[in-house]
């Protein structure tokens, strides 16, 4: 399943996922394909990753992944990758059709004929560092290989399809408005359509457009009545409707589904609809042993159920764009999000890496385009914990910023910054939001701590924004516990370093919002492991498999109580 809803009634959809015929190279890393039928055959369920395999456990290298479909009718399709972990290039029938670089973004592929019968579709796949790859390097959490996340067969009915709908809604006067765009491909000669919208009761149509080849935009505005708004208590959804016509006949449609809410900012608070919000949540990777980055929906709606019971009512997609999937269930479950780009922790020489500038442009253009219309989206992020402190990096938090504004003028952004000694982007991003560990890395006092990093900040540009404490929290080795709560890695001082934070942020009334670091445990690069044992970021509050530690009832407790 790609989505928690039905997103074509007109254009036929096939679904990909199962067992696909995984070709790993015998020797070394190298596979080709053409000659991957040399190399040995692994059948591995798509979404998933090689990882699950316990001889692939540590795999990185190559593989070429194969499926067959068949095609009632030829026609023109459209072939769809949620995500393939992490560099791909797609190849039908023994054709190069296309390649994309990130785990962490959907892409696709459109082609203007396919005939009937049955087609070979294979990925070749690498997750190496290195070259390919300027974001994903040896990092704090595991880059994994394979198709981590949906893939789908969309048969058009013709060369010219909807691409994508954006819906921008508009509190206005006390009632709701929209703004709603519409891309469509045309893959064949000009032609002429008609566009078809409704939503919520509501339904506009442009008529006589022109539909040059290529992708053109079209815009409407929509005007509503008794509608609910989307808001964490009352998540209500509305299915949005568009459809290309011909004359009287429908020849493609898609169906996305919308919340009526406003974010904004103003001083130092964040409004949902015109009304402050306290952001209060948990910093989420996308990690479990058995799955790897290919968590399950089951697992998803779990982990998010344990976050309602921890009483949280927001998740920061750390460090990357999530599964789209995870995002409908905080659109249905009344989660605010921080989604944010793919990158964490680079020094200006990595993100000077000749690939950086280009992946990430891809990224944050993926990440937008692609997860626009989610209510529960409430900011971006970008470049967590990366080189603010120097002019080069400036520029390119700059130009990331400038990129995603022009995408989205209807949320904030802001990125998350650990650079204490002299970040000089404070007066880039809507909302600042600062990483600390001021009692693990360090022993510090919170409160103390705490008043420093505002001041600092504040006289640096910080000052009449929103702050949000974007990481805090501490390691804890499940199971190990220290009777004097002395001991650093046990859960018993896991517990005490959280309890003194939380004491702390709820009662500030500087602070927009927090998220602890982090929701569970999860596998780190080899490269860490020496300073990460079990090779594992252990600062989770419920271990890898989602058990409990000490510190969850205190977290429990503290955001069941919420701002004080
Ligand atoms: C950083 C980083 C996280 C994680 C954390 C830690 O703040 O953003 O990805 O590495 O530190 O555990 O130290």
């Amino acid at each position: 399943m790609t989505r928690l809803f039905k997103q074509h009634q007109v254009r036929k959809t096939l679904s990909l996922d199962g067992y696909w015929d995984f070709y790993f190279p015998e020797e070394g890393t190298a596979i080709e394909y053409g000659k991957h039928e040399a190399g040995k055959v692994e059948r591995i369920l798509v979404p998933g990753v090689w990882e699950s395999l316990n001889a692939r456990k540590n795999y990185r290298g190559q593989a070429v992944a194969v499926t067959k479909f068949v095609l009632d009718e030829s026609g023109a399709i459209r072939l769809v990758f949620k995500g393939v972990s992490h560099t791909g290039t797609v190849y039908l029938d023994g054709e190069e059709i296309g390649t994309h670089h990130n785990a962490f973004t959907p892409f696709s592929i459109h082609l203007s004929e396919c005939s009937a019968g049955e087609h070979e579709l294979a990925v070749h796949i690498s997750n190496e560092h290195g070259e390919i790859s300027a974001l994903h390097i040896p990092n704090d959490y595991y880059n994994y290989g394979g198709i981590s996340r949906p893939v789908e067969l969309q048969c058009l009915q013709e060369a010219t399809f909807i691409e994508h709908v954006h819906f921008t809604p508009r509190l206005e006067a006390g009632s709701w408005q929209a703004d709603i765009k519409v891309a469509v491909r045309n893959m064949g000669a000009d032609s002429k359509g008609s566009i078809e919208v409704s939503v919520a009761g509501a339904q506009a149509v442009l008529r006589d457009l022109e539909l040059p080849a290529g992708l053109s935009n079209h815009e409407l505005q929509m005007s509503f009545g008794e509608v609910t708004s989307w808001t964490p208590e009352t998540p209500q959804l509305y299915s949005l409707s568009t459809k290309l016509n011909r004359g009287d006949e429908t020849v493609d449609d898609l169906i996305e589904r919308v919340g009526f809410r406003t974010v904004a900012v103003e001083g130092e608070r964040i409004l949902l609809n015109n009304e402050p919000v306290f952001l209060m949540g948990f910093n989420r990777h996308e990690d479990h042993p058995d799955y790897g980055c290919a968590i399950p929906l089951e697992m998803m709606e779990k982990d998010l159920q344990l976050m309602k019971e921890l009483n949280c009512n927001a998740v920061r997609t750390s460090h990357y764009p999530n599964d789209e999937r995870f995002l409908d269930l905080c659109d249905e479950l009344g989660f605010m999000v921080w989604e944010e780009n793919h990158a964490r922790g680079f020094v200006l020489e990595e993100m000077q890496h000749p690939k950086f500038r280009e992946q990430c442009y891809a990224c944050n253009e993926e990440m937008v385009r692609e997860h626009y219309n989610h209510p529960s989206i409430l900011m971006w992020g970008i470049l967590n914990e990366c080189s603010s402190e120097t002019e080069e990096g400036r520029a390119m938090y700059a130009e990331q910023f400038e990129q995603i504004k022009a995408m989205d003028q209807s949320r904030p952004t802001t990125y998350a910054s650990c650079r204490h000694g002299g970040d000089i982007c404070q007066d880039l991003p809507d909302i600042c939001s600062w990483n600390t560990y001021y009692n693990w890395y360090g022993n510090g006092r919170v409160a103390e701590r705490l008043e420093q990093t505002i001041k600092k900040q504040d006289a640096a540009g910080m000052a009449g924004k929103p702050f949000i404490m974007s990481e805090f929290g501490g390691g804890a080795l499940p199971g190990f516990h220290d009777p004097i709560r002395r001991a650093k890695w046990s859960e018993d001082r896991q517990a005490d370093i959280l309890d003194e934070y939380l004491s702390v942020l709820l009662k500030h009334p500087r602070l927009a919002g927090i998220f602890i670091w982090q929701f569970c445990d999860v596998r780190v690069d080899e490269a860490w492991s020496m300073k990460r044992p079990r090779t594992m970021n252990n600062k989770g509050v419920v271990d890898e498999y989602r058990n409990p530690k000490l510190a969850y009832d205190v977290v429990k407790d503290y955001f069941g109580k919420g701002r004080q």
